[in-house]
């Protein structure tokens, strides 16, 4: 029975040697899950790096589009929520695939519950360097500009970037920092003090985690973070009789 909602987050396609073999596993989980799937939500970070220009498609991550496409045209309702690493895919799946396309977090309701989801990039905390950046890769002006920049001189930069920033906070990444400094959150509870939400689904961190959060006046959320599909493999389902869980591929 197609009741099931899957999360998937962080494969960062393309960032490594590594990349093809995770793609390949990635497609095997959603031909295992294709026929009890009503919904799959993309978390973000899928593609280490993308741009949509007009006429020409970025090499790569083929199997993984056509697993997407023809997912949607068997009728799963397909979301995705753009990373830090795949913001400018623009209206390519949007326009080849019937998806829904989400630059920031949103709620969707399913089975009478409240999932709050994103990506998880930027949040919680005001940091206005984070934020410059951030309107800077997202100006219209900007991205027009980039579309004109050769693409070796602009996926050359992209590789590099990647790599460099992977090294200077890579141990970051794998740990959690405590609710006070977790922006996601910190974000989270921000939502859920003028607001019932049962459940919080994001990616980012890196970090599977499953923690219940709650705000004064008693409103409590399952906060989980799916982790990633680049070092863990991991998963969330959620089914109306289990509930949201957290799982991993490999021990499967
Ligand atoms: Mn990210």
């Amino acid at each position: 029975m197609r009741d099931k909602i899957y999360f998937i987050t962080d494969s960062h396609l393309g960032i490594d040697e590594a990349s093809l073999q995770r793609e390949r596993q990635l497609c095997a989980l959603l031909d295992e899950i294709k026929d009890e799937a009503r919904m799959v939500v993309f978390l973000g970070d899928i593609f280490d790096f993308w741009f949509t220009y007009r006429h020409v498609v970025p090499r790569g991550m083929i199997r993984l589009l056509g697993r997407m496409a023809q997912m949607a045209d068997d009728g799963v309702e397909l979301h995705f929520f753009i990373g830090n690493h795949d913001m400018w895919l623009f209206d390519y799946l949007t326009s080849q695939m019937k998806i829904t396309m989400h630059d920031a977090p949103a709620m969707i309701e399913y089975d009478g519950k409240r999932f709050l989801m994103g990506h998880g990039d930027g949040l919680g905390h005001t940091d206005p360097k984070y934020d410059r950046l951030k309107r800077i890769f997202r100006s219209r002006l900007n991205q027009r500009l980039l579309a004109l920049v050769p693409t070796r001189l602009t996926f050359g930069i992209a590789n590099a970037w990647s790599h460099r920033s992977r090294r200077s906070h890579g141990a970051e990444c794998y740990s959690y920092q405590g609710d006070a400094k977790e922006g996601i959150v910190v974000y989270c509870r921000q939502q859920l003090a003028s607001q019932q939400i049962d459940y919080c689904v994001f990616g980012h961190r890196h970090t599977p985690l499953v923690r219940t959060i709650a705000v004064e006046g008693g409103s409590s959320s399952l906060y989980v973070n799916v982790g990633d599909w680049l070092v863990h493999r991991n998963y969330a389902v959620y089914s109306p009789t289990e509930g949201l869980i957290l799982r991993d591929y490999e021990a499967e």
